[in-house]
Parts: structure tokens; C-alpha cells; sequence
């Protein structure tokens, strides 16, 4: 590398990676700032670091303003993250438990969940992050909640089939729609967003269950993918991960070094239509900067073949970078 990094910039970097809170991401670039050899060719990774303080910084302050403390906040991990939206006793929990190994409240009576518990979710080799929350009722959801579902990659709606499913929906997609958040494929009103949703019809294995979510689906299919499942039969989970991983419309590249077999253990997860440069990027910029060449093994593509940096990747990719 060019820069001349040093094992302590390296190391405050490391610290960097591993920082959860803005504040800990801040003190841990600050000091990578402080660490960086000043001289030319690290001018453009001084603008950057600099940038990506700033950023932090002005999110540190929205998040003052907002009284401090979010409550609902959760750090982003693997893939994507999806929250869970639901009226007490839909069963959010309960999916949460059987998809991942989160320690969730799972109980007979509403109301039994009062604040997120995050868990990953496995799909294939990649993780997805789940978010179990707290109820919504008619009355509208818990204050900061509202804050967590935009934040989100994306929403999976849970709805009772063994209760009143229609009442659900209005309220679910009612609160939603209000504050200008809409399925996916739908305009969002100016203000609003657009967000990736998986509407869940829970306990499916209770009488009158599939009739309900067939009547669900008659009534509702337009609005975004419906899936219906039992925590207790294990009908229909297999489908959640399936289902998230195509709405989060991502692909997995796998890296690989000259003359090494590939890392078929970590894939990176980047968006669908990201370039090889925009892989060298989530490595590392240093790699991106001093890109020379790339070799890819895939479909459509003959084995190592040389590929230039603007080269559109799919899914399962294997990529050598030369730098
Ligand atoms: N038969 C059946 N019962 C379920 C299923 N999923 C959840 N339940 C039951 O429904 C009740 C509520 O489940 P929870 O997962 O706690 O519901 P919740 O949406 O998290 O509830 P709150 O945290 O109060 O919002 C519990 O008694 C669960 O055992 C299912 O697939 N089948
Ligand atoms: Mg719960």
C-alpha cells in the first residue's frame, strides 16, 4: 500500500469496525485521523475520514435533539434487518424464536414484549437481522417505534390468522400509511418511503388458520408478498428467509486470492447491479484506489476470466482483486 499505514492506524481502525454506538465509531476515526500519515498520498483518505466524521457527528446531534436515548434503535447487522410490526399476541415473538437464537418473551398474554430483541436469521450462507418489537394497537404505535421501521431495510407485518385478520391489516398498514410509508412498488407521498415488506399470517396450524389466510390473500395479495406459517408445526418458516433475502435484492460475491482457493465462508452481501469497484469499496478503499485488475469465476463468464472494474456482478460470484 502506497499510504504507509501503520500497525496502530490499523489497529484504531479494527477498533472502528468492532464500535457499535455513534459515539464509539466517532472516537475510534478520530484517533485514525490522528494516526494517518499526513503527506500526499493519503490526501484523499484524510478527505474521507473527515467526511465520515462529520456525518457521525451530525448524527450524534439529531440524535440529542430527539431527547438522547432512542429506544428503539438497533445497531444494523448482516445482510439486512427487518422489524417486526404486529397487534399484541400476533405471534412476533414467537417468530422471531423459532428464526434465530434471540432470547424472546413468548407468552400467553398480550403486551408480553416491551422492547426490541434483535436475532440473525440464516439464509443459505448469509445472515439476516430480525427485530422483535413491541405491539401496535389502534391507538397507534409506542412512541420511537416509528423511527425503527423507516431505519429498517425492511417490515414483516404479522398477522393472527386466528384473530380478527382484517382489523390487523387496517391497523398495521393504516399506522404505516399514515406516516407515508408504503410496500415497495407503490409511490410513496412526498415525505414518505417506499419500504420492502413481508406481510406473515402467524398460527396457521389454529382452526379456521389457511381459510383465514386465504381470505387474506384474496383481499390483500396486491399489497406486498404473503407467507403463512405455525411456530408450533414449523409450516411455512423455511420461506421467511427466502422471501427477505429476495426483497433485500442483494447478491454474494466471494473473494478470493491469487493462487487460494475462494473464501466460501463469508461472502461479501452487496446490492444487485454493484460493479467490481463497488466490491473493491466494501473491502477496503485502499483496495478500490489501487485497483489494477480483476479475475471472475461465475456464470457466463469463462474460468479466471479478466473482467474490467465497471464489470456488473450476480449472484455467487468468485472475484480475485489485484491491487
Ligand atoms: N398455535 C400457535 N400458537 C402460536 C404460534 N405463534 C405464537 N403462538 C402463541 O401465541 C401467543 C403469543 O405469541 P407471542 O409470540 O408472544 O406474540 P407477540 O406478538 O410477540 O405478542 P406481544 O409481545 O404481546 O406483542 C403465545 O401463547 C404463543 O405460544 C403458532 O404458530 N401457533
Ligand atoms: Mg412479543
Amino acid at each position: 500500500m502506497p499510504a504507509n499505514l501503520t500497525p496502530m492506524y490499523r489497529k484504531a481502525e479494527e477498533v472502528f469496525r468492532q464500535a457499535k454506538t455513534t459515539a464509539e465509531k466517532l472516537a475510534a476515526l478520530e484517533e485514525m485521523y490522528s494516526l494517518l500519515p499526513k503527506h500526499k498520498g493519503t490526501e484523499k483518505m484524510q478527505a474521507d475520514l473527515k467526511t465520515r466524521m462529520s456525518k457521525l457527528r451530525e448524527a450524534g446531534e439529531q440524535h440529542k435533539a430527539h431527547g438522547g436515548i432512542d429506544l428503539f434503535h438497533v445497531d444494523r447487522h448482516g445482510a439486512g434487518q427487518f422489524v417486526l410490526l404486529g397487534m399484541p399476541n400476533s405471534g412476533k415473538s414467537a417468530l422471531v424464536g423459532s428464526l434465530t437464537k434471540a432470547h424472546v418473551t413468548i407468552a400467553a398474554y398480550p403486551f408480553s414484549t416491551h422492547a426490541p430483541v434483535p436475532g440473525m436469521m440464516a439464509f443459505e450462507d448469509i445472515q439476516i437481522q430480525l427485530v422483535d418489537m413491541p405491539p401496535v394497537t389502534a391507538e397507534g404505535p409506542m412512541p420511537g417505534m416509528i423511527g425503527a421501521l423507516k431505519a429498517a431495510d425492511g417490515i414483516i407485518v404479522c398477522i393472527d390468522l386466528a384473530a380478527d385478520v382484517l382489523e390487523q391489516v387496517d391497523v398495521c398498514m393504516g399506522l404505516l400509511g399514515a406516516r407515508g410509508i408504503v410496500p415497495l412498488g407503490r409511490e410513496a407521498p412526498e415525505g414518505g418511503m417506499a419500504k420492502r415488506m413481508l406481510i406473515v399470517g402467524t398460527k396457521v396450524d389454529l382452526p379456521g388458520g389457511a381459510d383465514s389466510f386465504q381470505a387474506l390473500k384474496e383481499l390483500h395479495g396486491g399489497i406486498a408478498p404473503m407467507v403463512a406459517v405455525s411456530t408450533e408445526t414449523s409450516e411455512g418458516l423455511g420461506e421467511i428467509p427466502r422471501q427477505c433475502f429476495k426483497l433485500l435484492d442483494v447478491i454474494r460475491i466471494y473473494s478470493k486470492e491469487p493462487g487460494k482457493p475462494p473464501d466460501k465462508e463469508k461472502p461479501f452481501v452487496l446490492p444487485r447491479g454493484s460493479t467490481i469497484l463497488d466490491l473493491a469499496n466494501a473491502i477496503h478503499h485502499d483496495i478500490a484506489a489501487n485497483l489494477k485488475r480483476a479475475r471472475i469465476w461465475g456464470n457466463n463468464v469463462y474460468e479466471g476470466q479478466p473482467v474490467p472494474r465497471e464489470h456488473v456482478l450476480s449472484d455467487r460470484d468468485i472475484i480475485e482483486l489485484h491491487v
